[in-house]
């Protein structure tokens, strides 16, 4: 479905909610706005809200060995017997590194506005550092053209986690000078990207799953249980690394271009909408997250943070600091799960109350069902920080998808979260949350970390045998609800 003019021209043209690209004969009614008693339109989506979809590149895009790529520490630990479920690797994935033009044009055909990608460090910069590797950057280069032959706006995330072997036998994160190192190759990829129209950058996707999985539980590559101390020192480096990497895009980067981070906090949820728990949950939201959003937002550690770590508190300049608060154009935030937050006397002045054993959760025993977090998550940030630009970066969930006998993937419990997710982030718009965009996670089924191919997250499905790919009806959930703008839901 090739046009001449991009969806996204057409949306400058017409006003967002007018989009749809195939309208139909209830087109209008869908698309009427609500207007409230009062004869003003209710709270909902603005009209230039980005619809897109994610994905990252080690979970989708395989030929690992191809085109001069080098090894990533998520090459080692797959490949490392017993660290991810069923033995499996990245080495193929979802081959989008092949395919990557038919996914574009799936993508197109759900009237999906925005991709959100990243970029694989050791295909650009195989060891690390030193001489770019023109063929890695090329594949970047063509599925950016691609984007944009289809109206599709792409957001470029730096560092999703697949870092070169190279430098993690030199010490990882645990070593300051891969903060370095990260700044060089995303100002690098940030030169040549901008240069072909990418306007959003993300300098590295969720900040505290890499420290905590990947150093702290050894869950996720590279697979260490360092302690506390090594811990917090080496999430200072990763700071670091964003801080100096959001100076290194904006460095070398042609025309104008948006910077930010896409972090996961934690978020609070008030458990009763008492003034008292609003104020618990806005305690919750800094001290939760002391160690991530909290000192790149605000360039402080909190005392409580510090004072918590004792001797184990990570050694640090005024300097560093004041890079690591570098102000960002924008934030990503990542959600998929709430913690429940109430007002206490303790020193804390909150608690945070753990989940019942019956609390319903999705396929993945973490994914908790609560959708509260789309709202007091962007709210409760808008409050405490006031960021110019909010992207919801990452929301979905696994289910248990597989196909029936008519070949349809019915995943009507993915549906339910998604549009529960979305009518609270409605909550978050009325509030005033700068939310610009969502991007549903993930595009396809793919490598789940240390889970494998066994968590299904996409709105299409992979038969990874084949590679073939169905959409199931949460795709065509989202289709709708981006041809209205959410205002169907
Ligand atoms: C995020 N947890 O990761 C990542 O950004 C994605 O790459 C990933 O596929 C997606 O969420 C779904 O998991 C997480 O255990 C992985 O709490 C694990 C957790 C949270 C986020």
């Amino acid at each position: 479905m090739k046009t001449s003019l991009s969806r996204r021209d057409l949306g400058r043209l017409l006003g967002a909610s007018a989009v749809a690209s195939t309208a139909t004969s209830s087109f209008a009614l869908e698309n009427a706005p609500s207007v409230s008693p009062m004869g003003r339109r209710s709270e909902g989506f603005p009209d230039r809200f980005l619809w897109g979809s994610a994905t990252a590149s080690y979970q989708v895009e395989g030929s690992v060995n191809d085109a001069g790529r080098g090894p990533s520490i998520w090459d080692t630990f797959s490949h490392t017997p017993g660290k991810v479920a069923n033995h499996d690797t990245g080495d193929v994935a979802d081959d989008f590194f092949r395919r990557y033009r038919d996914d574009v044009q799936l993508m197109n055909g759900l009237g999906i506005q925005a991709f959100r990608f990243s970029v694989a460090w050791p295909r650009v910069f195989p060891t690390g550092g030193g001489m770019p590797n023109p063929q890695g950057l090329d594949f970047y280069l063509r599925l950016v053209e691609e984007l944009h032959a289809h109206g599709i706006e792409p957001f470029c995330t730096l560092y999703h986690w697949d870092m070169p072997q190279a430098l993690q036998d030199r010490g990882g994160w645990e070593s300051r000078d891969t903060a370095y190192r990260l700044a060089e190759y995303a100002g690098y990829v940030a030169g040549k990207l901008s240069a072909v129209g990418v306007k959003h950058f993300f300098t590295m996707n969720e900040i505290r799953t890499f420290v905590e999985l990947g150093y702290g539980n050894g869950t996720h590559a590279p697979g260490l249980k360092v302690g506390r101390k090594r811990l917090a020192q080496l999430n200072h480096h990763a700071l670091l690394g964003h801080g100096l990497s959001v100076q290194s895009i904006r460095a070398h980067a042609v025309g104008d271009v948006q910077v930010g981070v896409a972090e996961n906090p934690i978020a609070p949820v008030p458990v009763t909408p008492s003034g008292d728990d609003i104020a618990a949950a806005r305690t919750a939201m800094r001290e939760e997250n002391a160690s991530y959003l909290t000192a790149i937002l605000e360039g402080v550690y909190t005392d409580r943070y510090l004072a918590g770590l004792g001797v184990d508190a990570p050694h640090f300049t005024a300097e560093e600091m004041r890079i690591i608060s570098t102000p960002l154009d924008v934030l990503g935030l990542n959600f998929y799960t709430s913690t429940y937050v109430r007002a206490s006397h303790s020193p804390a002045s909150y608690e945070t109350l753990a989940l019942p054993a019956d609390f319903p959760h999705m396929a993945s025993s973490w994914l908790t069902v609560s959708p509260e977090c789309v709202h007091w998550g962007p709210r409760l940030v808008h409050e405490c920080w006031r960021p110019k630009a909010i992207y919801i970066t990452e929301n979905g969930c696994s289910a248990d998808d597989g196909l029936n006998a008519n070949g349809e993937c019915l995943d009507t419990g993915r549906i339910m979260y998604l549009r529960n997710c979305l009518s609270q982030l409605e909550h978050a718009l009325a509030h005033g949350a700068p939310v610009q965009g969502y991007f549903v996670w993930s595009l396809l089924d793919n490598f789940e970390w240390a889970d494998g191919y066994g968590k299904r997250f996409g709105i299409v499905h992979v038969d990874f045998k084949t590679q073939k790919r169905t959409p199931k009806l949460s795709a065509r959930f989202y289709q709708k609800v981006i041809e209205g703008n959410g205002k169907n839901l």
